[in-house]
């Protein structure tokens, strides 16, 4: 019996000499110990054996199990630390390659001067509100004096869905829910920036996408003179302190009277350059006092409300601002020109 543990022993060394995987090596714990395992077989000659005998065989059977099973966690040890070996070897970072770089986004120049604004006018206490994209005639057109058949309704050349629906073709329409919305018709102080849509054949300074940002006031005793204060102050927080505003009068068919606003040249000071095309003046936005139909058509009584209104064109104060010849640029998204506006100071 001895003899055929020695065997056994001796046919484990030698196939464990070869092995040099752990598949390989349970395959082996396999063949010795599992169920079928030549030394689990062993056990199964107990009962052969003659009582007297049976102790000495027992401690025979559990010395050779032992030993195979340390045999076999040497080798599990051994192979698993060669693994490791190679695995570490494999991985050996080299601590003086140059580290990766790592592009960090910044914020659109359009996105800049929409927040500038924001912010203007938040700090005089306006409330900013946004609104659908996809509007009805009702409060694109109807609502803002633009009756079916008016004029400039065809000027404005609209992406229609339906009859009745369309893509906004300004932000005026938020300013006609919130004031509808108001059930109290209490005063009114709001901006509304968003995208707008008009059938536009795109070049360098038309888009038929492009943003706005209206303001609204209604109050009792809103004047012209409330307007005037309030746009001088957004042309000199917007354009430098040492600005100057102009009046032009204009028409609009939200608004009577309706004007122009020109802020005195920021780049010459209004002496004349080719920015201001020699004027002195460059024309920054459209405004005037709300229309009787339009806060009437909105549930204001205009017997007792005034109010003063007006629109801005993000795109325009940042080609002004940036010296941005192509309004296309601002969504093709060449990040050439996206990272112009977010240099870091020391950065490349
Ligand atoms: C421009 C400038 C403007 C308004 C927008 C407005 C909104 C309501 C009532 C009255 Cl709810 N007006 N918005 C007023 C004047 C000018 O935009 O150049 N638009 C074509």
């Amino acid at each position: 019996m001895q003899e055929k543990v020695n065997s056994i022993k001796e046919k484990l060394l030698k196939k464990l000499e070869t092995v040099d995987n752990l598949s390989s090596l349970n395959d082996l714990r396999v063949e010795f110990l599992g169920k079928k395992g030549s030394i689990t077989e062993l056990s199964n000659l107990m009962k052969e054996i003659p009582v007297e005998e049976k102790k000495a065989f027992g401690s025979l059977l559990n010395t050779i199990k032992n030993e195979a099973t340390e045999l076999l966690n040497q080798k599990k040890e051994e192979i698993e630390a060669s693994l490791l070996d190679a695995k570490l070897a494999n991985e050996t970072i080299d601590v003086t390659l140059p580290g990766t770089k790592l592009s960090v986004g910044g914020t659109h120049p359009l996105t800049k001067v929409i927040d500038e604004i924001e912010e203007i006018f938040v700090s005089m206490g306006y409330d900013v509100v946004e609104g659908p994209e996809i509007e009805s005639d009702l409060y694109n057109f109807e609502k803002l004096n633009l009756p079916k058949g008016h004029p400039a309704r065809d000027a404005q050349d609209s992406f229609y869905i339906t009859e009745e629906v369309l893509l906004r073709s300004q932000t005026s329409p938020v300013q006609a829910r919130t004031m509808d919305a108001n059930l109290e018709k209490s005063p009114i102080r709001v901006i509304c920036p968003g995208k707008v849509y008009r059938r536009d054949d795109d070049d360098a300074t038309h888009s038929h996408q492009f943003t706005q940002i209206e303001g609204l006031v209604v109050d009792k005793d809103i004047s012209l003179a409330d307007l005037k204060g309030t746009l001088e102050i957004l042309a000199k927080k917007l354009f430098g302190e040492e600005r100057e505003i102009r009046f032009r009068p204009s028409f609009f068919p939200f608004t009577e009277p309706s004007i122009e606003v020109d802020v005195s040249c920021f780049k010459c000071g209004g002496v004349g350059c080719p920015i201001c095309k020699e004027t002195g003046w460059i024309e920054i936005l459209g405004s005037g006092m709300v229309h009787p139909n339009v806060l009437r058509g909105c549930g204001y009584d205009p017997e007792k409300y005034t109010g003063f209104a007006f629109g801005i064109g993000p795109e325009r104060v940042a080609m002004l601002k940036y010296g941005i010849q192509d309004i296309r640029s601002f969504y093709t998204n060449d990040l050439r020109f996206l990272s112009d506006f977010n240099r870091v100071e020391g950065g490349e």
